[in-house]
């Protein structure tokens, strides 16, 4: 900036705006660099990562888990972040019981800790593989998702994680294998409803090849900048933006390559209900209640109004090209 001393008017530079040759020539990239519109794109994506640094404040009760900023493409969305409060104690988590609040107050028996996840099947390297050594696979991603529960319900969530498709490139995936199965942690000693009948336990849900390798899928190690609490699915879970929250598999422990598309959880326990790709879809509706509209937790006052619900969850642009030419109605 220019400063104005002296009674004559003279103006002299700042130190800070004697310009050395390395600092100019920069200047004059950048100038040419913004003059091809990049800029634009590229200071309104800065404008919103320093937004959300602000947004997103760690809790402070559990282990930090340090991640960058996500670089992909619709993975952060502006919205405001739903409280910690009520992504903890409002969840679907039928390990530990069937109410909302029934994972907050159990699961505390999970033990995240060691733990390992085998990787099986259509891969050239198998494995069981360590949590320690899964976390180095790539860099930790901060992700802002919204999760659409397909009981109509949803949140704001800022994950840490990185793209699926990292673990792919480790094992290595034969031609052959065209789908992703993901297997949950079904131990009775621990997990106090898994004797129960509501599902045929392990949970498990499935993927596509070709949605398991879109970089929006998280292989997820926490959320809020924190290590996952138990009640979210500790130590590692999948999150699916693009689907109803009940395809994002808490607490994984296998993850298999198959050329058959998996039997699901939710399609065995109720197949005119939950079809394999469960994509949030405002157009069709649940058998029993529409999908028209959601409610956004924390927005529940007596006049908050319902929002509506978007195709793919506002997922379009990134994954709507993964199902042209398909009936959404027929697979949903
Ligand atoms: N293992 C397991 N994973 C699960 C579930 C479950 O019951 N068991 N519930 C699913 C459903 S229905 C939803 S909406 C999300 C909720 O995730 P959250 O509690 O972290 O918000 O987890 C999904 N993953
Ligand atoms: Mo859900």
């Amino acid at each position: 900036m220019l400063i104005r001393t002296g009674r004559d008017g003279f103006q002299h530079p700042v130190t800070s705006e004697i310009t050395p040759r390395a600092v100019y020539e920069d200047r004059r990239r950048l100038m040419k660099w913004m003059a091809t519109g990049a800029a634009g794109a590229a200071l309104a994506g800065w404008a919103q990562r320093e937004a959300l640094a602000q947004q997103v404040q760690r809790p402070g009760k559990l282990a930090a888990l340090q991640a960058v900023r996500s670089g992909v493409a619709g993975a952060t969305t502006m919205e405001k972040v739903t409280d910690y409060k009520d992504a903890t104690s409002y969840n679907n988590f039928y390990e530990f019981g069937t109410d909302k609040d029934d994972p907050a107050k159990n699961a505390h028996t999970l033990k995240p800790s060691p733990w390992t996840v085998e990787i099986e099947g259509l891969v050239k390297k198998p494995g069981r593989y360590a949590l320690e050594d899964l976390l180095k696979w790539s860099a930790q991603e901060e992700r802002v998702y919204r999760l659409r529960c397909v009981e109509g319900w949803s949140m704001v969530i800022p994950w840490v994680g990185y793209s699926f498709s990292n673990v792919a490139r480790r094992v290595e995936p034969l031609g052959n294998a065209k789908f992703v199965e993901f297997i949950t942690q079904a131990d009775p000693k621990t997990m106090p409803f898994v004797g129960s009948r509501v599902l045929d336990w392990p949970y498990v849900e499935g993927l596509r090849m070709d949605e398991a390798m879109n970089p929006l899928t998280l292989l997820t190690f926490g959320m809020y900048g924190e290590v996952l609490p138990n009640q979210n699915g500790a130590p590692v879970r999948i999150v699916v933006p693009w689907k109803y929250g009940f395809k994002s598999g808490k607490s994984l422990v296998k993850i298999r390559f198959s050329e058959q598309m998996p039997k699901t959880a939710w399609n065995k326990a109720a197949a005119n209900e939950y079809g394999f790709y469960s994509n949030v879809n405002p157009n069709v509706d649940h058998p029993r209640w529409s999908q028209a509209t959601e409610r956004r937790i924390g927005e529940d006052g007596l006049f908050a109004k319902k929002r509506k619900t978007l195709v793919f969850n506002g997922y379009e642009a990134q994954v709507g090209q993964l199902y042209a030419g398909m009936d959404l109605k027929k697979n949903y």
